[in-house]
């Protein structure tokens, strides 16, 4: 029988968390192994190549920041980064820093169990092998399992169907093809301006519409980036005390607290300079209705303003909080519905009932098509975990412990489940803050927690069910004083997904969230608990 190989440190994905979390913990002296799905790095880079998909952060600041030779010398073409440039940068960073020979690509992993008598887990593979970890990393990202509705009759579609979130790797053309589009959530809006350019024909079939602010992307100020390279960890420390660690010039005043005049100049500001720094706009559009109201006539007015057709103006006009579902950030959305070939289907009220070989039925209508494009999002933060037949103490699996929601301490270890972290985890800020800043915060605590084992002669960490559940009550405490939980049906709360809790996932307020772990480890890791003992003493060897 052969031996399955042992590791310190098994990380399993090798987007930016994963890689980040190699590099790291090698430099700390653990020996470490990657499992990636994929041919190659990059996570949501490497599987979202629909056209136009873009990064809705500056480039600048959507970027690693562990090396600073690294952020020296990468030199971003535009304002905020397409898809293909984010993916050369992250094969960049796997090159650089010589990642790949301990990354196993087209490896999923399926299996996680708990071995009590090695106190360590036992990795299977979907190609059969198996792997030891004395600890591992959930490197699976947040958006990483795309959600396709279940509609009757898909199997007999004769033409072709794609998926936003895995996009073919050779160039898809539209020319002469009558395209339809379900979704209109960040991939629809970005990727309808563009196949509506190509092809004959765009029917896009929108349940909810969205709120989209003008992206404004351009290319490069070099005089910008100069500036922002000349003093990047000033830059960056500044961002970080940001609710978001996102720097969108946060105004600090409420809504209600200026004139009707003074409101309006700041929001057509916010139009004009673009982006998700539109909900900065005031302090507390996330936290009073009406100040919310204020904002969401504003967006209403500017739909208004660019669809000619009132019809359809109106139908693109979202009832729901601004900023209760993430905001869209789009080049040309609204205008594309002007063109003589695009047509909005809103699907609201008589909803999609069947696929049919040439195109879909609603209930009251058909519709023909050659290609249907499903922008359908995903089964968000916790998908990717949940996918995976992971199992802690006593065989306890992670799909019964989260059956009514995630519940884990700090968003990082699960009680019952020693010697897992997962990275950008729910519970953690994630998806709210800019996830690679999240992500290095993260692997850094990840690193300092697995280094005081090592020097402390400890073998397992575990969260404790009293800290767990505190974690889980503070982060329902925060979330519940803002519009988030009761503003509309978002992927932040699960609500996409049929039959999925209603919980409101991310940790709101990065620079709150930081402050804490830090306490934690400081106070020698309050609220876990750690075993000196294990069945299994023998330390495995550092590289
Ligand atoms: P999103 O934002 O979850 O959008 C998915 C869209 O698909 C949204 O408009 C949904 O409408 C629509 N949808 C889902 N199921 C159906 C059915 N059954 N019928 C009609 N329409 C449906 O995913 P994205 O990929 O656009 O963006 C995900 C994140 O990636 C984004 O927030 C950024 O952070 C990057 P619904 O709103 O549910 O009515």
């Amino acid at each position: 029988m052969t031996q399955s190989k042992k590791f310190d440190v098994a990380i399993v994905g090798a987007g930016f968390a994963g890689m980040y979390a190699l590099h790291h913990f090698h430099s700390l002296g653990f020996s470490c192994q990657v499992f990636e799905t994929a041919d190659g790095v990059g996570g949501t880079w490497y599987w979202n190549r629909y056209p136009g998909a873009r990064c809705d952060v500056d480039s600048l600041e959507y970027s690693y920041q562990f090396s600073d030779e690294l952020q020296q010398e990468w030199n971003w073409s535009e304002k905020y980064a397409p898809q293909s440039e984010i993916l050369e940068y992250a094969n960049h960073v796997a090159d650089r820093f010589d990642l790949r020979e301990n990354i196993q690509f087209n490896t999923r992993i399926i299996a996680m169990h708990w071995n009590e008598n090695s106190d360590s887990w036992v990795l299977e593979s979907n190609l059969g092998e198996n792997f030891n970890a004395k600890f591992v990393v959930m490197a699976t990202g947040c958006l990483s399992k795309p959600h396709t509705p279940i509609f009757p009759g898909i199997e007999s579609f004769t033409g072709t169907i794609l998926h936003t979130s895995s996009w073919p790797h050779r160039p898809v053309s539209f020319v002469g093809k009558n395209v339809g589009i379900i979704g209109t959530g960040s991939s629809g809006v970005q990727s309808i301006p563009i196949i509506a350019e190509e092809a004959k024909s765009l029917t896009v079939f929108q349940r909810t519409p969205c709120y989209s602010i003008p992206a404004r992307n351009r290319l490069m100020d070099k005089e910008y980036e100069e500036k922002v390279k000349a003093s990047y960890s000033k830059f960056r420390q500044e961002n970080a005390k940001l609710n978001a660690a996102i720097s969108n010039n946060p105004n600090n005043q409420s809504a209600m607290e200026v004139d009707a005049e003074e409101r309006l100049k700041t929001y057509e500001q916010r139009w004009q300079s673009g982006g998700l720094p539109f909900l900065a706009a005031f302090n507390d559009l996330n936290l009073n209705k009406e100040s919310n109201n204020t904002a969401v006539d504003f967006i209403h007015r500017k739909i208004k303003e660019t669809v000619k057709n009132p019809e359809v103006a109106n139908s693109l006009c979202p009832d729901t909080v601004v900023g209760c579902k993430r905001l869209c950030v789009d080049t040309n959305y609204y205008e594309t519905y002007n063109r003589e070939n695009v047509k909005l289907v809103d699907v609201s009220a008589t909803p999609i009932e069947e696929i049919i070989n040439d195109g879909l039925r609603t209930s009251i209508t058909k519709y023909n098509f050659d290609t249907l494009i499903f922008a359908t999002g995903f089964d968000a933060m916790t998908g990717a975990l949940l996918s995976i037949d992971i199992r802690g103490l006593d065989g306890q699996t992670l799909k019964d412990k989260w059956q009514d929601g995630p519940k884990n301490y700090l968003g990082l270890t699960i009680n019952g489940f020693p010697n897992l972290f997962t990275i950008t985890g729910p519970g953690s800020p994630s998806v709210l803050a800019n996830m690679i800043v999240a992500i290095e915060q993260h692997v850094e605590w990840v690193g300092g927690c697995l280094s005081y084992l090592r020097e402390n002669s400890l073998i397992c960490i575990e969260a404790s069910e009293e800290a767990e559940q505190t974690w889980v009550n503070r982060v329902n405490k925060i979330s519940g004083k803002t519009l988030y939980t009761t503003g509309c049906n978002s992927w932040y709360l699960g609500a996409n997904i049929p039959g999925k809790p209603r919980i409101f996932m991310p940790f709101l307020g990065y620079p709150n969230y930081v402050t804490e772990c830090k306490r934690v480890a400081e106070e020698t890791y309050e609220g876990f608990l750690l075993s000196p003992q294990a069945s299994d003493p023998k330390p495995y060897a550092k590289t």
